[in-house]
């Protein structure tokens, strides 16, 4: 079994390495992101890109600990290790001992310090004008960092910083062997000429006293094959992700705001997808799956496909749901109702002009043969969307809110509503009679009452079934079951509700009934949209 390695270790490898490595910027989380996936084997968390994606010059603006506070973010979001550009250490050699420990907490892998003074500038503005920092308080500086890490694998490269002030090879070497002589890990020599001849001199004179480390961001046109002959150890691409995303940015945005459209750009840039993989996204719903164990939020199934002919020519244009009550769609009244008891998992399987709903927050499913098939082929529709925990229900239902709390509040594996009032009995439409095992005896609350089945038939009747079921998880396996069985039948297609709790009676299932007194209607004629009006009057 191979164990990974620290990041501290990551780095000296790749420092040591017989051959020739490479590490890439990156400026915050995501874009060191980025740097792992392409298969990079570390990081340059470079003072310029860090200060750039702030917004502010690369003289020390941004505060040293809001450097580490990204190199956090960045040092979470990889397995790599981080080699930050710790300009001069932000300060003397206590600062630098200071760095070194919050770098260490972080698990940076290591720290490059350049042998300038704080605050420093840039080494491509006006390098000759920059002083360098005495040699042997940066030896000190050096010598403190080194001893002050914990971790032995902790690397700490000197840059130096002679050719950019403007000096000769020899004061190059002297430097860099005083550095190394102070306890440096590397060297990183630093050039801004568009040849990479300072470079190779230095290379050949150094000749691996420690590992080299350079920057070609000015002699870039050079092939890498001649830093390898050079026996450079480590190179770094310093600025390349912040560059290309300032051009990107650039770009996308004048596009944008020359055009006021998004139609040009959208299909060049990436999907808001991508942007979800990167951050991990993924994990963290499979995280949830396992650790945020909560109550399985309730599904609604509302059966949606009826035209609603008896309406005539109310629904020519639209399924009966989408007739509007008070001003609203009975269909959004059902919506806002199950919004209400935080309930936002809808589901509507719509048919007859199902393109006509146009309920936002609803996940509508189209039974294209709304028009030969009955309910539990709309329903069948749905199936494979079940949860665990589900109610289905009409339509074309106005009900008080305290009838779905009951329901919800009700416990069991497969639950309907009863209403025992037997009154308001519209003359159109064929009622739904149900037979229960007890009446309703209203001191009870919350008898034991089972339904026994449906039928059109009114005599001896218990009570108006409502078209309305709430199925647990033991309940909606029953629910799976039947449909699966009664999908068989040749007759299936003609089926509705109904038939579906019969069967599952026959078949031995207990649906326990929840007894109401009217405050519901089902709009089945124009004489019970009348009534619909009167209904909306309660604030449900
Ligand atoms: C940086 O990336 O911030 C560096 C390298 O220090 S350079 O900008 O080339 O000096
Ligand atoms: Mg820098």
């Amino acid at each position: 079994m191979s164990l990974k390695l620290s990041k501290t270790q990551q780095l000296r490898n790749l420092l040591q390495s017989s051959q020739l490595e490479f590490i890439m910027e990156a400026h915050n989380g995501l874009s060191a992101t980025i740097v792992e996936e392409t298969g990079f084997k570390g990081i340059w968390a470079s003072g310029l890109a860090l200060s750039a994606q702030f917004g502010v010059r690369d003289n020390n603006e941004a505060s040293w600990t809001q450097i580490v506070d990204m190199l956090e973010f960045m040092s979470d979001a990889t397995h790599i290790p981080i080699l930050l550009d710790g300009d001069t250490g932000y300060g003397n050699f206590n600062n630098m001992r200071r760095l070194v420990k919050k770098l260490e907490q972080r698990q940076i892998g290591g720290v490059c310090i350049e042998d300038k003074l704080f605050p420093k500038t840039n080494s491509f503005i006006a390098g000759e004008r920059q002083p360098l920092a005495d040699i042997d308080e940066f030896c000190g500086k050096i010598k403190a960092g080194k001893e002050s890490q914990t971790d032995p694998n902790f690397c700490i490269i000197a840059r130096v910083e002679a050719f950019i002030a403007g000096w000769d090879l020899s004061e190059a070497i002297k430097r860099a062997e005083a550095y190394h002589q102070a306890g440096a890990d590397g060297i990183l020599i630093h050039s801004k000429l568009s040849r990479p001849d300072e470079i190779l001199s230095f290379a050949k004179e150094w000749a691996n006293r420690l590992p080299l480390v350079i920057v070609p961001t000015k002699y870039y046109s050079t092939p890498t094959e001649v830093f390898r002959k050079a026996e450079i150890s480590l190179i770094i691409w310093a600025n390349h992700l912040i560059r290309g995303a300032i051009s990107t940015m650039q770009r996308i945005s004048k596009d944008i705001y020359d055009h006021e459209t998004l139609i040009n750009i959208e299909d060049e840039i990436s999907p808001v997808k991508e942007i979800f993989r990167l951050q991990g996204a993924e994990e963290l719903l499979t995280a949830e799956k396992r650790y945020f164990t909560r109550k399985t939020q309730t599904q609604v199934i509302v059966l949606a496909a009826s035209q609603g002919k008896e309406l005539n020519s109310l629904t020519l244009d639209k399924p009966k749901v989408m007739l509007p009550v008070g001003g609203k769609p009975l269909l959004r009244r059902l919506v806002d109702q199950f919004k209400k008891m935080e309930i936002n998992d809808l589901l509507v399987v719509a048919g007859y002009k199902a393109e006509s709903i146009n309920i936002p927050g609803i996940q509508v499913i189209v039974n294209q043969d709304y028009e030969t098939t009955g309910e539990l082929t709309s329903l069948a529709c749905s199936q494979s969307k079940f949860n665990d925990d589900l109610i289905i229900l009409y339509g074309d239902l106005l009900f008080r809110n305290y009838i779905l709390r009951d329901l919800l509040n009700t416990n069991g594996e497969i639950i309907t509503v009863v209403d025992s009032a037997m009154k308001n009995i519209s003359k159109s439409g064929i009622p739904d009679y149900a037979f229960c095992s007890k009446p309703d005896d209203r001191s009870l609350f919350n008898p034991d009452v089972n339904l026994l089945k449906i039928d059109h038939n009114p005599e001896n009747a218990s009570g108006r079934w409502l078209g309305m079921l709430k199925f647990n998880k033991e309940g909606k396996k029953c629910l799976d079951q039947a449909l699966n069985e009664l999908k068989k039948e040749p007759n299936f297609h003609q089926m509705g509700i109904p038939d579906l709790c019969n069967y599952l009676i026959n078949q031995g299932k207990e649906i326990k009934v929840l007894y109401i007194n009217g405050h519901w209607l089902d709009i089945n004629s124009l004489e019970d949209l009348d009534k619909a009006g009167d209904f909306t009057h309660f604030n449900y």
